[in-house]
């Protein structure tokens, strides 16, 4: 039987995993969270932990399972961190997989991975621990995805893109194939990328130009 969760961080990503789980019928018993929960949450009402060594004491990880609630994002590694700071102390992160989301029987998913609303998996691509697959992304066939990496909604990675741990591909970006991306690298929102981007490289689309 699977055992109740506890999410980690209690803001706008933790809220769309919340749902997801909820719609699922998963037992979610706390949050961890220093900030309060925003109106509108499915989060509201939920106890809430305000630092994260008050769940080491309050949940051994026997009797609870994690959810990394913690978004990705370029400058603030907190999702990587946690993620490390709570499975050293044996914790386990479950997997979160929207029913709306559509993943090949042929692709491979590592362990705390989260695939959000509308993103598409497909054959024989390979997802690495704690990765954010965002809504409305595209993970075409054989792309490798490394750990840790957040690719933001709507990107669109073509066939056989490799990408490093720690990788962020912004919103909306199209990584055409064949393409390696570096570890924590950063691929700006809309960028469209033909070349390889080396390791920490951070790539920004040009800038829109008046013709007239
Ligand atoms: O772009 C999309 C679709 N989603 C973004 C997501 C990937 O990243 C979203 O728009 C945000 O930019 C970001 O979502 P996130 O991480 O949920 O950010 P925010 O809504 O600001 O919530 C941050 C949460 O982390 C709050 O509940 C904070 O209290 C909590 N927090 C901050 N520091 C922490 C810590 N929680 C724990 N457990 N430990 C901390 O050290």
């Amino acid at each position: 039987m699977s055992k109740p969760l506890v999410i980690i961080g209690a803001g706008g990503h933790a809220s769309v995993l919340a749902e997801i789980l909820l719609t699922e019928e998963r037992k979610i018993i706390a949050v961890v969270s220093p900030d309060i929960i925003a109106d509108g949450s499915p989060l509201i009402g939920m106890n809430r932990l305000t630092t994260d060594e008050a769940l080491l004491t309050a949940y051994s990880p026997d009797q609870v399972e994690l959810v990394n609630g913690m978004g990705a994002i370029p400058g603030n590694d907190l999702h990587f961190r946690l993620f490390n700071y709570f499975s050293e102390y044996g914790y386990r992160f479950v997997s979160v997989i929207s029913s709306n989301a559509t993943i090949s029987k042929y692709a491979k998913l590592a362990d705390g991975v989260q695939i959000m609303t509308g993103a598409i998996v497909q054959t024989n691509a390979s997802i690495g621990m704690n990765c954010i697959i965002n809504s409305g992304a595209i993970i075409e066939h054989d792309c490798c995805i490394g750990a840790h990496n957040h690719i933001a909604p709507s990107a669109t990675l073509s066939g056989g893109v490799i990408t490093e741990s720690q990788v962020h591909v912004g919103t909306g970006a199209n990584i055409i194939q064949g393409i390696k991306i570096g570890e924590q690298a950063v691929v700006g929102a809309g960028c469209t990328v033909v070349r390889d981007v080396p390791i920490k490289q951070v790539i920004v689309p040009a800038r829109s130009r008046v013709l007239r």
